[in-house]
């Protein structure tokens, strides 16, 4: 018999993936997506975009680079500057970090809004079931009352009280072209994607090139660090975080380890 865990049918059984191994995180990771799926929240599309991520955290020593700790403290740093920050939530998202969304946007009094690619009434509502069995209050993105202009597809739908009127977005694991349409809006983003060349990545104010299960409680950790700061520290952690440069630095550690 192997010495590879049985990996657990539902995360109620977590536990069974023995913290030892060493690629816990990954399996675990692995562990939700599936789950997922399997309960509706997650798209079939969203194991293939796990796998693609798995590689560059691979690469990465699946572990959270200096720069990416930067970008996160930048990014809760924007958070708490914002007059409305909001926490976009597809459902890849929903699977991996549903609990800690909801921390962090009490931690930083954002809003949590569900927007999906492959949106249907079904998996919109089951997602906003899902998180706030997690504890979320109040779950926005089924009013879908605004929309982003320039985008042809589902992602455009937002909530014109959520996303539409938002001043500050993060917007984890996704394509680019929402992120460049936002942008284009002139809402400051942040990004969470493994892919330092990603169209997101590279169209965001604040890229953090990171495993969104690290990245989400890091945001979070950081804001409670910053909750007393005033706002002349908060601008000037904001204005020392340069994104290409930390773009850069990711990039050097995946492809020469540096
Ligand atoms: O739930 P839906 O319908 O909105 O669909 C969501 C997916 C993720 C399927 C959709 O947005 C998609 O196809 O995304 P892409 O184009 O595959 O992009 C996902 C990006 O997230 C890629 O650049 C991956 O490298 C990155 N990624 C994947 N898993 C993680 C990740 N980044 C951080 N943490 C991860 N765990």
């Amino acid at each position: 018999m192997s010495d590879e865990p049985q990996i657990p049918v539902s995360p109620d059984d977590e536990t069974e993936i023995p913290e030892s191994h060493p690629r816990y995180e990954s399996l675990l990771t692995r562990h939700r997506i599936e789950h997922g799926v399997d309960i509706g929240i997650t798209s079939r599309q969203g194991l293939i975009a796990q796998g693609r991520g798995e590689a560059y955290d691979y690469l990465l020593g699946e572990q959270t680079i200096e720069s990416a700790d930067d970008a996160a403290r930048a990014a809760a740093a924007h958070f708490l500057l914002a007059d409305q920050p909001v926490v976009s939530v597809n459902g890849n998202v929903a699977a991996l970090v549903p609990g800690e969304v909801v921390e962090l946007a009490d931690a930083t009094g954002a809003d949590i809004e569900v927007n999906l690619f492959n949106r249907t009434r079904e998996r919109m509502e089951a997602i906003a079931d899902h998180l706030r069995e997690h504890g979320a209050e109040d779950v926005k993105g089924l009013a879908a009352d605004g929309e982003i202009p320039g985008l042809d597809h589902a992602r455009a739908k937002v909530d014109a009280d959520g996303i539409g009127s938002a001043d500050v977005v993060l917007v984890p694991l996704e394509d680019g072209d929402r992120a460049q349409a936002l942008s284009a809006m002139g809402k400051t983003e942040v990004v969470i994607d493994l892919n330092p060349l990603s169209r997101s990545a590279q169209a965001a104010s604040v890229p953090i090139v990171d495993n969104i299960i690290r990245a989400v409680p890091n945001i979070t950790r950081h804001a409670r660090e910053l909750r007393d700061a005033d706002e002349a520290e908060l601008r000037a952690v904001v204005d020392s975080f340069d994104a290409e440069t930390a773009l850069e630095a990711a990039e050097r550690a995946i492809r020469r380890g540096e």
